[in-house]
């Protein structure tokens, strides 16, 4: 109770949540092609609270609405600060919740920060995971059409781990899959986990979309991955999220 009521507080009095930035880099330039914010709530008491901490609560209590419009608005903010410094090759990608889609506002709430930031359509991604996907109605199908239709990308999060058929991937109109950490992490010496991620890979060329491997920590995994065929990376081998004034930096060291 006593962190739902703070949760209220945090929102309503605004600056106590904070985006950090993790990028995504193409290892056959060695490029930032992105980065995904990642929100964290600086608490007062607590300190900074990483958001498996506060985030299902979010969900929980509906504050996650408002919550996530905000992660929108600042990603865009964010973003078109870094493009007006003439970093214009990125896509900033913001995660959203399930609760999120369902929204009947989403649409057109998404469209009033890209006028209001006046960020291009096309630089902003949202990742949604694909158990959301799964679980899929009438409407959630035609809430991504709409979305797209607002020039925007939208790609699959923690790709593998849904109990699913791959069925859905015909309906949706999605741009990106992202490879689940999960079967990166011993992908040099499980051979199960290697040929998941090696299908993946597969399927996402004959489906005409990109795919990004995530969670990357080691020099063997990103090598692997490229003899693969997979040239987009997120993980810690390249950077972890960082806050966006070390972005910049990061970005000329890693460029
Ligand atoms: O880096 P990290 O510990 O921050 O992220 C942990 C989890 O929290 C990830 O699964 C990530 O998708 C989720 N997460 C991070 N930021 C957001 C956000 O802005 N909205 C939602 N819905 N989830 C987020
Ligand atoms: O949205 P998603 O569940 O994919 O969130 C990504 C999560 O993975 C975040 O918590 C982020 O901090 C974390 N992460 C990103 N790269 C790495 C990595 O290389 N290693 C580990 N252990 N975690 C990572
Ligand atoms: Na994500
Ligand atoms: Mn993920």
């Amino acid at each position: 109770i006593k962190l739902e009521n703070d949760l209220f507080k945090a929102l309503k009095h605004g600056n106590e949540f904070v985006l950090h930035y993790q990028p995504k880099v193409d290892m056959r330039t060695g490029n930032v092609i992105g980065m995904e914010s990642l929100i964290r709530w600086e608490h007062p008491i607590y300190g900074l609270l990483p958001p498996k901490t506060f985030i299902p609560l979010a969900e929980e209590t509906g504050i996650i609405a408002a919550l996530g419009e905000w992660v929108i608005r600042e990603s865009c903010r964010q973003m078109k600060e870094w493009y007006d410094e003439g970093m214009t090759n990125f896509v900033i990608s913001a995660n959203l919740s399930p609760q999120q889609l369902n929204q009947k506002n989403l649409v057109s709430t998404v469209a009033e920060i890209l006028e209001e930031t006046e960020v291009p359509p096309a630089l902003l991604e949202l990742e949604l995971t694909e158990n959301l996907i799964i679980h899929n109605t009438e409407r959630t199908l035609s809430t991504i059409h709409e979305l797209k239709q607002l020039g925007i990308n939208i790609s699959i999060d923690d790709f593998g781990t849904g109990y699913s058929s791959l069925g859905y991937l015909k309906d949706f109109p999605v741009d990106t899959l992202k490879i689940d950490k999960s079967f990166i992490d011993d992908i040099t010496t499980n051979s199960s986990n290697a040929a998941i991620t090696d299908t993946i890979i597969t399927l996402a060329k004959s489906l005409q979309l990109d795919v990004i491997a995530e969670g990357v920590e080691t020099q063997e995994q990103a090598h692997h991955l490229s003899e693969k065929g997979c040239h987009l990376i997120q993980g810690f081998y390249f950077s972890p999220p960082i806050e966006a004034s070390e972005f910049k930096k990061q970005v000329s060291t890693i460029q």
